[in-house]
């Protein structure tokens, strides 16, 4: 299939979703790494592209799609008509689709994302934040934990862009966050499961950097460095 797709990312949680999508569609794509560590993603050139600056933002011909969550759902619905990663639009597993995929969008990604910064990046200690936004997660983890125990994929029998959503985040949880998977075995699974897909790992590793200084003791020293400050939290 040709198409004229031009992804800007990098390789974060959110980020990879689109490169999984459109290696799992086998979609031709032109690659524009965008350093977000430099602050690429706040260039006037880039907001026209994606107004909210940041990753990932995709044009294709003259559509720009912003938001990964945008992002999968135009490609899903436009060129995935064998329906191999979603379900077709206007039937009832759609919705629960959307349904799953909204979920990550609004609650997972930026929980964890929020868990991730009190734990890992912050310039102050907050207990208190560390707490609600890693309990939070938690519980999203046990809500994608129900689901998963009742059903194969998040919007049904099949594997679609709702569980690439979800599995982008969950995936980086214990690593990160010290979040032990075995508490919740169906999502565990899943995860396993959808990380040995080829156009997975290849997604996943869009743009290729070098992660062997993202390794688990970075992680873990930089939970020290913050275990190590002052609670900020007023008591
Ligand atoms: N809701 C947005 C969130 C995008 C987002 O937070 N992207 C991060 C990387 S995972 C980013 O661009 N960060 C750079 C920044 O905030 O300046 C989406 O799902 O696309």
């Amino acid at each position: 299939m040709s198409s004229d797709i031009i992804l800007y990312t990098w390789s974060t949680a959110n980020g990879i979703k689109a490169s999984i999508t459109l290696e799992e569609l086998g979609l031709p794509y032109k690659l524009e790494p965008i350093d977000i560590g430099a602050n690429i993603q706040k260039e006037e050139w880039f907001l026209k592209i994606s107004p909210n600056g940041r990753i990932p933002a995709l044009v294709d011909g003259s559509q720009r799609v912003f938001e990964s969550g945008s992002i999968m759902l135009y490609l899903a619905d436009k060129y995935d008509t064998d329906r191999k990663i979603s379900y077709a639009p206007g039937t009832s597993q759609y919705i629960e689709q959307v349904s799953w995929l909204m979920f990550q969008m609004g609650g997972i990604g930026p929980m964890q994302g929020q868990a991730n910064h009190f734990r890992l990046v912050a310039n102050v200690r907050s207990d208190y934040s560390i707490k609600r936004y890693l309990e939070e997660t938690k519980r999203l983890y046990s809500v994608l934990e129900s689901r998963l125990k009742e059903s194969p994929y998040l919007a049904g029998s099949k594997y679609t862009i709702a569980d690439i959503a979800s599995f982008t985040w969950v995936r980086r949880g214990p690593a990160l966050l010290e979040i032990d998977l075995s508490e919740f075995p169906a999502l565990e699974k899943w995860v396993d499961e959808i990380g040995k897909r080829p156009a997975v790992q290849k997604g996943a590793d869009v743009p290729h950097v070098d992660r062997t200084n993202e390794q688990k003791e970075l992680f873990q020293s930089a939970r020290a460095k913050i275990d190590g400050m002052t609670n900020f939290d007023k008591h």
